[in-house]
């Protein structure tokens, strides 16, 4: 037997080689009403989207494993109802360990209001990782990348733009928060 295959053999047999390091987080989604959270977890966990817009009471939790290399990292993916309630959120934050901030790139005070969903959030679990996600952008866009960017920039973090319709950039978004959350954990 080569070296390599002997090395090989002995991590399998150590279970180095088969065994991920296993993670579960807490992740919520926050946003203005219509922006398309729901739609946006739909895609993400079910692949699947639906023009129907049915508001969200309530909260629903989703599950999601991602791979991350080394890392297999379960998202229990928190959906909140995107209403103005702030003494029901708090229950739905707690735990956290990040958020993806939703928005939708045809208003753009869904943008502007998205200060207030962070505050929020943070006054209840304290600074954790964010993405900034500008949704719909099938759709012809109001908000310009310049206020997506300065939004993004005042937060300290990235924005990914979306489509839950078309899904593109969904997995990247959940991704990323999945990504930085391992790297806070580190
Ligand atoms: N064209 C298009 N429509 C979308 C997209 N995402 C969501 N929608 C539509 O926008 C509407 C609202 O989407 P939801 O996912 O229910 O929005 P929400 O943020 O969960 O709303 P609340 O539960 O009220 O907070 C629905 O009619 C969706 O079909 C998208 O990427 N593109
Ligand atoms: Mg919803």
């Amino acid at each position: 037997m080569g070296s390599l295959n002997l090395i090989y053999a002995c991590l399998i047999t150590s279970g180095v080689a088969m065994t991920k390091r296993k993670f579960i987080r807490k992740i919520c989604l926050l946003g203005d009403g219509g922006v398309g959270k729901t739609s946006l977890v739909r895609r993400c966990v079910l692949d699947m989207f639906s023009d129907e817009y049915i508001k969200t009471f309530g909260t629903k939790v989703s599950k999601k494993v991602i791979d991350l290399g080394e890392v297999e990292l379960t998202l229990m993916i928190w959906d909140v109802l995107g209403q103005k309630a702030s003494t029901l959120h708090e229950a739905y934050y707690k735990g956290a360990y990040g958020a993806l901030l939703v928005c939708d790139l045809t208003r753009e005070e869904t943008v502007r209001s998205l200060e207030r969903w962070r505050d929020d959030l943070f006054q209840v679990i304290g600074e954790k990782p964010l993405v900034l996600v500008a949704n719909k952008s099938d759709l012809e866009r109001v908000v310009k990348e310049d206020v997506l960017a300065e939004v993004a920039g005042s937060f300290g973090v990235d924005f990914t733009i979306t489509s839950a319709k078309s899904g593109d950039g969904v997995d990247e978004a959940f991704l990323e928060l999945g990504r930085k959350i391992m790297e806070e954990s580190d």
